[in-house]
């Protein structure tokens, strides 16, 4: 079989040579300078363990080697790479270490799927002589992976960055707060810093036992927890060696019912709410006219502005349902700029798109009027991140009998194909003004690291090809085809995912809910 018509996402440029193919000879080595060894040792990991082969690193190229090397010159934007093969060695070029991470998940790709196996076998790990020369269409490649419904431990997020980024998918949003929980940790500033004495530490010590109920869910109650400022620096850290950047949500004005019961002050009587475990959503808000509401929200802005490594804050303003239209504006205002002096750029939910938005600022569109974040976009230059929920809100069932999932979108199914068959660059929008493509995988219904993944794949595969490969390179028929070549390797790694049955899978996944379809005749739609 010849992989080079397999890789997935599809590069922009592939030509297969003519002469002899490359084999990895048991004395090859992998040779970097300085600046490149990180990378270098991760694929030489890789690589060590599928072939059991020694795979030093080293300074000079010997024929046979793989050699991957730091270009200033090469063209195509940050995260370009090229890969030459031939029967003499591997070249990897890129002008960044991004780059070259990318080209390394190529090149994984490039050798046959037993690699991804973790008993090193007796395979030829040979790839046909080729050029290849690849540059992603957008910068930002993301999945949101909301850990206030449930809660994810720093391993589970980890493992997810594992396998999202072999599909060169470079962003992760973390949903941090919620009506149900609040995920955090948020200092006690010192009191000249803290002028109501709002009390901080409540919001993880009450608001990170918090999580959702839902009957249909496996189990029904979402796991409780919370992140230490040092667990998310922990978070950051792994993913940039990664090239993943994290993107921290505190979801404001509404969706803060683990803040109001927290945190007394907040509410215009002084009383804390009562913590909630309900699916339902726009019921809860921050008060306009109250003072503490902007004294809390820049302190946890400042706190987290000062924690997170990359340029995004994310302030929400989704689904304030019962915020007066004035009060959200009013709030919504005040909150953007008070991000924007934290240095960072605010990214919000596309219903911010209703306020003046400072320079810099990124709109995620997911629903709704889509007029607003066209107009803003052409207006003050602020891009937008494409999640539309009918292609690409990893939460979605797969069917009405998929035994997780939810099903307010419509639109349905929402499989593989749903997922490929767009094109980011719509409504009048264009490209430049499209900083790239998210899919949201809520987790009303997500307990595990197995479900989440197999709501998260094959689709999020989809969506990495529709955010790294230009429309021109992109088809649904040939996609389809790639996938299945791709469930050998998923399947090697453990990864679970949904067996699409218009798919020829070349290996099964393992199905992790067979108990629960049998106890559970139906799940509900969860109403939103
Ligand atoms: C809408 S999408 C929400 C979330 C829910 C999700 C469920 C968005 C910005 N808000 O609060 O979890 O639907 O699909």
């Amino acid at each position: 079989m010849n992989t080079t018509d397999n890789l997935i996402p599809r590069p922009s440029h592939v030509a297969l040579l003519d002469g002899p193919a490359f084999t990895l000879a048991p004395t090859a080595r992998i040779t970097a300078a300085d600046a490149t060894a990180p990378v270098a040792e991760q694929l030489a990991s890789l690589l060590r363990r599928g072939t059991g082969f020694e795979l030093p690193i080293a300074e000079d190229t010997r024929p046979g080697d793989i050699a991957l090397e730091l270009m200033e010159a090469f063209d195509g934007g940050p995260e370009a790479y090229a890969i030459s093969v031939t029967d003499d060695g591997v070249r990897l070029t890129a002008s960044t270490a991004a780059g070259l991470f990318n080209g390394v998940q190529t090149l994984r790709q490039l050798f046959p799927a037993s690699l991804e196996g973790t008993d090193p076998s007796a395979g030829t790990w040979t790839i046909p002589a080729v050029e290849i020369a690849d540059a992603p269409r957008f910068a930002y490649r993301g999945l949101m992976l909301d850990v206030a419904r449930s809660f994810f431990t720093v391993e589970e997020v980890k493992e997810q960055i594992d396998v999202m980024t072999q599909f060169k998918l470079n962003a992760l949003h973390l949903h941090l707060t919620d009506d149900q929980a609040w995920r955090i940790e948020i200092n006690d500033p010192g009191s000249a810093g803290n002028p109501s004495g709002l009390p901080y530490a409540q919001l993880t010590a009450i608001g990170g036992q918090g999580a959702v109920e839902v009957p249909t869910a496996v189990p029904a109650r979402g796991r409780h927890g919370f992140y230490t400022q040092q667990d998310f620096r922990d978070i950051q850290a792994y993913a940039a060696t990664k090239n993943v950047l994290v993107i921290p949500e505190i979801d404001l004005p509404g969706h803060v019912n683990a803040a109001l019961a927290a945190i007394p002050q907040l509410n215009p009587d002084g009383q804390a709410k009562p913590m909630s475990t309900t699916a339902e959503v726009g019921w809860s808000t921050l008060t306009a006219d109250l003072p503490a509401t902007y004294e809390f929200v820049r302190e946890v802005l400042n706190q987290l502005a000062a924690i997170t490594v990359g340029p995004y804050l994310h302030i929400g303003g989704d689904e304030a349902h019962v915020t007066g239209h004035d009060d959200y504006v009013a709030m919504v205002q005040q909150f953007v700029r008070i991000g924007a002096e934290t240095g960072k750029a605010v990214v919000g939910w596309n219903e911010f798109a209703a306020v003046e938005l400072p320079e810099g600022a990124v709109i995620q569109y997911w629903h709704g009027d889509f007029e607003p974040t066209v107009r803003q976009a052409g207006n003050n230059g602020s891009q937008v991140i494409m999640s539309p929920a009918a292609t690409t809100y990893l939460d979605q069932k797969y069917t009405s009998d998929s035994p997780i999932g939810l099903s307010w979108v419509e639109g349905g199914p929402f499989t593989w194909s749903e997922y490929y068959n767009w094109d980011p660059a719509q409504g009048g929008l264009q490209d430049h003004q499209i900083l790239g493509v998210e899919g949201p995988l809520w987790t009303e219904t997500v307990r595990t690291n197995q479900q989440a993944q197999w709501l998260l794949y094959p689709r999020a595969v989809s969506l990495a090809e529709v955010a790294w490969s230009g429309q021109e390179v992109r088809n649904a028929g040939d996609f389809r085809r790639r996938l299945g070549a791709l469930g050998e390797r998923l399947a090697m790694q453990g990864v679970v995912f949904q067996e699409a049955p218009d798919v020829e899978w070349s290996a099964k996944p393992e199905y992790p809910f067979a108990a629960a379809t049998a106890s559970s005749e139906k799940y509900g739609t969860i109403e939103v």
